[in-house]
């Protein structure tokens, strides 16, 4: 087997979010951080890749955790979820504290739509979170 070229880079993180990331990685059991960081961009490519992809369908569940205190954020939630309807098959909220809900959604449909419907909801200011998670059949 050929050995692959490899790339170093230098990247800029908070510190907080490095910590973390040292903390948990060496938790899940990897010796050192370039093979952690690599995974996470491998998982990236792989989730990039479809939610880039303008054919097939999508079948999964959006995950989502935000601050329901956030003015207007949960009728432009709403909205969305209306725009999107065809897609949608079922959505559960479960409240999570005061403050912050977490919003399940199950979806099945068009590529496009699921990658617009996703980016649509994370880019919404007051949503901490959002987790796009795709099943193969
Ligand atoms: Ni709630």
């Amino acid at each position: 087997m050929s050995k692959k070229q490899v790339s170093r880079i230098s990247i800029s993180v908070p510190s907080d979010l490095l910590e973390s990331f040292d903390d948990h990685i060496k938790r899940l059991g990897y010796t050192n951080r370039s093979k952690a960081i690599q995974d996470t961009m491998q998982n990236f490519v792989t989730e990039a890749k479809w939610v880039c992809e303008k054919q097939g369908k999508g079948i999964g569940a959006i995950a989502m955790v935000y601050d329901h205190e956030v003015k207007g954020l949960e009728e432009e939630l709403t909205d969305a979820q209306h725009q999107f309807e065809a897609i949608i098959r079922s959505s559960m909220h479960v409240h999570l504290d005061n403050k912050h809900c977490l919003e399940i959604i199950a979806i099945k449909g068009k590529a496009s739509d699921v990658k617009d419907l996703t980016q649509e909801l994370k880019t919404k200011r007051g949503v901490k979170g959002l987790k796009l998670a795709l099943v193969t059949l």
